[in-house]
């Protein structure tokens, strides 16, 4: 059995998402409403969403696995209620429909968006209404994610790490790169409408938002995820599924509408020369969590060989444009096979900012389960104390040979 896993459930205007996080140790100090419910409240803001926002107020419902404040080693499940359901409840009933009931209160949609997992999904579940595929696929569910998310968050940083994240662009507006990140991140980007660093960008990113809701259209962006304090040494370049960087893009890019993940310089690197890309080695005493070895720069991303260096993790992703669109495209009737344009739903017009946000949980979630093979525990003294022997022996091995 894996000792660490999560698991999703829940449609988008269904009841509810329900979660449940596995292999936490015993003795994390965990409440909801300090813990998650901010992290969930962060997730649904930034500028570009839909009414749905408006309706939505997500705080998550702890079921299980939390005793008196804290962890008990048991799996940690919560709920976070839709209250859109209220209007939702006979489309998404588990009853069979009544048969004198009114066709149109079922909301079925025929016409799939491109872009959207609705043709696929239609083909592959073998189904005839779009909204049995869209009611799953749907964004709703990285709530859930960042519930979850939030627990890793809280876990991480009782060992000072922590996690940020940014806008980077929008569209074709982008934000310029700080030299230096500040040291809270979130702090730094949350009031911003657009969770970017660059306030003169922000205003560009928002009318330029402006531009294609009046359009019809919708954008997409790039967000970075920034981890900080973490130690030298979490994953391995042992075997491919050991890899770090591999098991980040593949968390990241399981967020819906990322098409893109890059770690540090990523791409960029392909540019230039190995003596410009690679991050000389210098010795420094301060670095305790690298063995007092520092980096003169950090253009891998704080990962060589699948392993974390011990500098800031930088992991950036590209979002598409979101694929309900008023101005709809070409699709196909998928009763009759006739030519028609695709279905349009309430949607948002952009959610980089929320899907920054979705990004941090994801990393949060893999960096915790590295966090937690390599030091270990089914309490959190226990991780603690691994934790610690681990950060002493850094300190403690100085350069020379055994
Ligand atoms: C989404 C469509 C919109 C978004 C939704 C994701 O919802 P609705 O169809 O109800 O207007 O607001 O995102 C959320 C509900 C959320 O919590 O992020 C979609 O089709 O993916």
């Amino acid at each position: 059995m894996k000792s660490f896993s999560f698991r999703t459930s829940g449609e988008s205007h269904g009841r509810g998402l329900t979660t449940i996080l596995e292999g936490i140790p015993a003795g994390l100090p965990l409440e909801m409403k300090r813990d998650v419910d901010p992290e969930l409240k962060r997730r649904q803001g930034g500028y570009g969403r839909g009414r749905r926002m408006q309706i939505e107020s997500d705080q998550a419902e702890l079921i299980s696995g939390v005793r008196l404040g804290e962890t008990i080693g048991s799996p940690i499940s919560m709920i976070i209620w839709n209250r859109d359901w209220e209007n939702w409840q006979e489309a998404m009933s588990p009853l069979p429909p009544d048969p004198d009931g009114n066709p149109k209160a079922l909301k079925a949609l025929y016409l799939p968006r491109p872009g959207h997992a609705d043709l696929v999904g239609l083909l592959k579940y073998d189904r005839r209404d779009t909204r049995d595929i869209l009611e799953r696929a749907s964004a709703r569910e990285t709530a859930a994610r960042v519930a979850c998310g939030a627990v890793c968050k809280t876990l991480l940083s009782q060992f000072g790490v922590s996690i940020g994240s940014h806008v980077t662009s929008i569209g074709s507006v982008n934000a310029q790169a700080p030299s230096e990140f500040p040291e809270d991140i979130n702090k730094a980007v949350d009031d911003s409408p657009l969770r970017t660093l660059d306030n003169d960008a922000a205003i560009k990113m928002m009318e330029t938002i402006d531009q294609a809701k009046e359009d019809g259209d919708t954008l997409g962006g790039i967000f970075e995820v920034v981890v900080q304090g973490l130690p030298v040494g979490l994953g391995s370049y042992v075997s491919y599924d050991a890899k770090l960087d591999g098991r980040l893009a593949g968390s990241v890019m399981s967020i819906h509408a990322i098409k893109g993940v890059e770690i540090g310089m990523g791409f960029e690197g392909t540019r230039y020369p190995g003596s410009q890309v690679h991050d000389p080695i210098v010795a420094r005493e301060e670095a305790s969590r690298s063995g007092g070895i520092g980096r003169t720069s950090n253009r891998a991303g704080g990962l060589e060989g699948g392993v974390t260096t011990g500098e800031q993790l930088v992991v950036r992703a590209a979002m598409k444009p979101i694929s309900t669109l008023r101005k709809r495209l070409p699709s196909v009737d998928m009763r009759d096979g006739s030519v028609a344009d695709a279905a349009v739903e309430r949607s948002d017009v952009c959610a980089v900012p929320a899907a920054a946000v979705v990004g941090e949980a994801m990393v949060a979630i893999v960096i915790t389960e590295a966090f937690l093979e390599k030091f270990g525990g089914d309490s959190m003294s226990e991780l603690r104390r691994n934790f610690d022997s681990y950060v002493t022996y850094l300190s403690e091995r100085g350069y020379g040979s055994r």
